[in-house]
């Protein structure tokens, strides 16, 4: 009988970087269809396998906010809603890039949160018995206090009924 190695969901079949990939939880401009999904399935930046659904276990406020229109997850636990997102493994090459270009540690901090898997991806479970994985996060707790008083969300789109329309970081002045 054939035993299946199971590290934080990678499979056999992709185990080369298994010792150096981190779960990753995306509720912003990063997931599946949202303008900087690009960059997670551009190879050259690294790996990144998609592995489910998810939100956060905790309430947190997701604001849209500055000039860019940026999606922020503000670091309150307890004040908002619980956020949906995609939960992805990601390697090294991959997380380094991801700090760079989210702008971390100064605008958004890289942290560990939990997170309930709402829908995975293929067969087997998650490893933990009730669903609830730690995942790191991009968020922030450098933000400007105003920020607190805009309106929150329970999960991103870029092109909702908001109206508030992401500027790439390309097109920026
Ligand atoms: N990118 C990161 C943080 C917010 C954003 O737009 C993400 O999608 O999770």
């Amino acid at each position: 009988t054939p035993s299946y190695t199971c590290f934080w969901g990678v499979t056999e079949h992709d185990t080369t970087h298994f010792l150096t990939m981190a779960r990753v939880f995306v509720y912003g401009t990063l997931k599946k269809g949202q303008p900087n999904y690009k960059h997670m399935i551009n190879t050259a930046k690294g790996l990144a396998k998609f592995q489910g659904r998810g939100r956060t276990v905790e309430k947190y406020p997701l604001v849209i906010a500055g000039k860019y229109n940026i999606p922020y997850m503000l670091n309150i636990p307890g004040t908002g809603h619980h956020i949906a997102g995609e939960i992805y493994s990601v390697d090294e090459q991959m997380l380094q890039f991801l700090d760079e270009f989210e702008g971390c540690p100064d605008m958004y901090q890289r942290t560990l949160m939990r997170i309930q898997v709402v829908e995975w991806e293929g067969k087997g479970g998650t490893g933990e018995a009730d669903g609830v994985l730690e995942c790191f996060v991009y968020s922030t707790a450098t933000y400007p206090p105003e920020w607190v008083g805009l309106p929150y969300y329970d999960s991103y789109d870029s092109s909702g009924k908001h109206g508030l329309s992401y500027v790439l970081r390309e097109s920026r002045e």
